[in-house]
């Protein structure tokens, strides 16, 4: 395998191809990466009574979530501790024991091994039935409603992963009320490997007028003025980008939360909220609420804060993915601006959605390229605006000069190499790409 340390370059502004094809390399990412990192599961309205689970994957490791008879969140992994047969095929339900299909084993909402059969005629009881539960996640918590877990005890608690992320994601996930994905997530496959789509979301602001042109076109919203990036589209002024500590960042248009909407309730909606939001806040508060998003929380999820779309991008080996989309609301919002909401995010991000269609293509073709051994030799380039990006006197994180660069792609991957290279949580803190900017100024 290629020298680990030497496939980020540039302070992350350059990546060798073979990070988005080689298998070896997305073997390691299963070990370094979703093996420790606090990881995506569900929402806390998926699972709300006890025996309610769904089964989801942690990388590509297949877990069971649940609901337990006490009320808590337990996380499992879904593979029988007698021969390793799959134990749980539904995505989704309600059960107080999860039984395997091959010899029977059963285990409860917490993992635990409650039922062998035959077990006095066979095991003659001398069977230590404690030996045998599922292996358990090492934590799990949940962040306003999202459920995360991850399989390293040595992880920093999750706000602490989250980081400076969480301070800006509570501009609009801590409203009254709270947030909500509806769910189940719509669900598809792309042929991309599963950082590509993450590094999209996670802020690039440079593909909105050109890749999505003729969608803009057609929506006829007020971001139709981004189109082709033609002269008046000022991205200096109109946005920022943030890489916060650990690999999470985002792109924000300023006063653009319901820019992608033609229905005026939404915006009507945003308007409202934002002076409740300034007056918990402050100005920035109800700037960022006003704001929309494209944004990704390291290491595989993203969503689109104003166009209400939430993705979980499931790595299914190196060029494949599984595409989780779930719709982001308020919980008080009125049911028909809900279901409005819903429709906009399955014909602009659903599976066949207008500007889904438009960033799969592309997907693809920047994982697909790299099959060609010459090519994969080569690199490519996330550098724009790194001479001008650092510091800002009132947000956390390293800040753009506007929305086109490329400063939160660079944060991603100099998080991705630090993991990569296995650096313990600690190692990254001092110095690396966890360390607060807040807390060096
Ligand atoms: O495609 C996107 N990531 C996007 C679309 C971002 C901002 C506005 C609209
Ligand atoms: Fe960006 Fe070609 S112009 S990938
Ligand atoms: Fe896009």
């Amino acid at each position: 395998m290629k020298d680990v340390s030497a496939l980020i370059q540039e302070n992350g502004a350059v990546q060798d191809r073979s990070i988005y094809w080689d298998d070896d390399i997305y073997l390691l990412e299963q070990e370094r990466i979703f093996a420790r990192a606090w990881l995506f599961l569900t929402h806390e309205s998926q699972i709300p009574l006890p025996g309610d689970f769904i089964a989801t994957r942690m990388g590509e490791d297949e877990v069971i979530v649940t609901r337990h008879t006490d009320g808590s969140l337990k996380a499992f992994l879904n593979s029988c501790s007698h021969r390793g047969n799959q134990i749980c095929y539904s995505e989704m339900g309600n059960s107080k024991s999860f039984t395997c299909a091959y010899h029977g084993w059963s285990f409860g909402t917490d993992g635990k091994l409650i039922n062998v059969p035959l077990e006095n005629e066979t095991y003659y009881n001398n069977i230590d039935k404690n030996r045998f539960d599922l292996r358990q996640v090492a934590q799990i918590d949940s962040y306003h409603g999202l459920i995360f877990a991850t399989f390293d005890p040595t992880a920093p608690p999750l706000m602490d992963f989250l980081g400076d992320m969480a301070w800006y994601m509570d501009a609009f996930m801590d409203v009254p009320g709270g947030t909500e994905l509806l769910g189940p997530p719509m669900k598809s496959i792309l042929d991309c490997n599963w950082k590509v789509p993450v590094e999209n979301f996670i802020g690039d602001g440079y593909h909105v007028g050109w890749a999505h042109a003729a969608a803009l076109d057609a929506i006829q919203s007020p971001l139709t003025s981004m189109k082709g990036n033609a002269p008046g589209y000022e991205p200096k002024t109109s946005g920022i980008q943030v890489a916060t500590e650990g690999g999470h960042g985002m792109g924000i248009i300023w006063d653009a939360a319901a820019a992608l909407h033609v229905n005026p309730a939404y915006g009507e909606w945003i308007d409202y909220r934002t002076e409740m939001v300034r007056e918990k806040r402050g100005e920035w508060g109800a700037k960022l609420y006003n704001g929309h998003w494209d944004a990704s929380i390291f290491p595989n999820c993203s969503f689109l804060y104003g166009t209400n779309t939430f993705k979980h991008w499931q790595p299914a080996g190196p060029r494949s993915i599984e595409v989780f989309t779930w719709t982001l609301v308020e919980k008080e919002m009125p049911e028909e601006l809900k279901q409005y909401l819903s429709v906009m995010n399955m014909m602009t991000f659903g599976t066949a959605g207008m500007l889904e269609t438009d960033d799969g293509e592309n997907m693809e073709g920047c994982t697909g390229t790299n099959k060609g051994w010459v090519t994969r030799q080569g690199k490519v380039y996330s550098g724009m605006g790194q001479i001008n990006e650092g510091p800002h006197d009132e947000l956390p994180g390293i800040v753009s000069d506007g929305i086109v660069c490329e400063t939160s792609y660079r944060g991603f991957y100099r998080a991705w190499a630090d993991m990569m290279s296995g650096k313990s949580w600690e190692e990254m803190s001092r110095g690396g790409s966890r360390r607060s900017i807040k807390e060096v100024a």
